[in-house]
């Protein structure tokens, strides 16, 4: 019999890759160049009936288009932004995701993040290998966290678990929702602006895509003020970038950590100059362990769906209103 056509976007690790070999016949369209796709799309697009991808490689409707069998796709992401999900499900076509597999190294990062801006961790490396401690003494004093107060925006899985963390440094918790949660004992705001004046440190924990898009505007960051910080682990387009990068240049937030930009890999330049600033490239999530999950959750979506199974992580239908 033959093998079952997939269509890999982007790659998975490599031991839920050759997972996925063995069952399937896999078209690397991660590695074709742009001509080399075409003609793939054009021999075999009619045979596709999964996508395998992730949140970097994404799939889109004109992809989507060019695979009338296509049956699922699977994404090694929680985050679906790039991915067309309305126009998958409008065509009865499945997706999954990758949550809750994810959430404690994410909330990690952002506490890791937390605690690198707020302690001046990078500038303390930076005084030791220049010889400032041997020439200059001691380090500029950083920020503690305890007695602190972290708003969390959108308290979602991942925000919760940031939440329980800075809990157990010492840190005070709110957060914005449009609704309040009853399974919570935190501070409430339904206004982002009232939220970021009263915080010391502001952290989007939302969704990427159309609906949050430069939620954290220059209002919202403007309120945050000078004695704040702002941590971002979610996406790059849920804030007003230039207007960040402005608001830090001028020393009216205190300092930034950022695993998330608009146009990513392109970080803006300023940000790389800046010493109370914190950049990672985009790995929250980034760990062998939980990598491995991800992408073993796209080899058993798959193995369900084609089983006629139950999918594991399939995403909710959004009702249109
Ligand atoms: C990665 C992420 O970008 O899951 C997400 O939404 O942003 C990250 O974990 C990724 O998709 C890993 O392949």
């Amino acid at each position: 019999m033959s093998k079952i056509d997939v269509l890999v976007v982007w790659p998975n690790r490599p031991e839920q890759m050759q997972m996925l070999a063995d069952t399937y016949e896999l078209h690397r369209y991660d590695l074709a160049n742009e001509a080399e796709k075409s003609a793939m799309i054009e021999a075999v697009g009619h045979k596709i009936r999964a996508v395998a991808t992730t949140h970097g490689g994404g799939f889109n409707d004109t992809l989507l288009a060019q695979l009338p069998n296509l049956e699922i796709v699977c994404s090694s992401s929680v985050g679906l932004d790039t991915i067309c999900v309305q126009a998958c499900h409008e065509r009865g076509i499945p997706v999954t995701n990758t949550p809750d597999v994810l959430t404690d190294d994410v909330a990690d990062m952002a506490m890791m993040l937390t605690l690198t801006t707020l302690r001046r961790m990078l500038p303390g490396v930076a005084w030791i290998k220049s010889g400032n401690w041997v020439e200059k003494g001691m380090m500029p004093l950083n920020t503690s966290l305890r007695g602190k107060t972290l708003g969390i925006v959108g308290l979602g899985r991942i925000g919760k678990a940031i939440a329980a963390r800075a809990e157990a440094f010492g840190m005070n918790i709110s957060y914005f929702s449009r609704q309040a949660k009853t399974d919570v004992r935190y501070r409430h705001y339904d206004d982002l602006i009232a939220l970021a004046k009263d915080v010391d440190v502001l952290a989007p924990v939302i969704p990427g895509g159309a609906a949050t898009e430069g939620l954290i505007s220059r209002d919202v960051l403007s309120a945050l003020g000078e004695d704040s910080f702002f941590i971002n682990v979610s996406r790059g387009s849920v804030v007003d970038e230039a207007a960040l990068v402005e608001l830090l240049e001028q020393r009216a937030i205190k300092g930034a950590g950022l695993d998330v930009y608009v146009d990513e890999p392109n970080v803006p330049q300023a940000l790389l100059a800046m010493d109370h600033v914190v950049l990672q490239p985009h790995c929250a999530s980034g760990t062998f362990e939980t990598r491995a999950a991800m992408a073993q959750l796209v080899v058993d979506n798959l193995a369900a769906h084609f089983a006629d199974k139950p999918l594991l992580t399939p995403v909710a239908t959004k009702i249109k209103s």
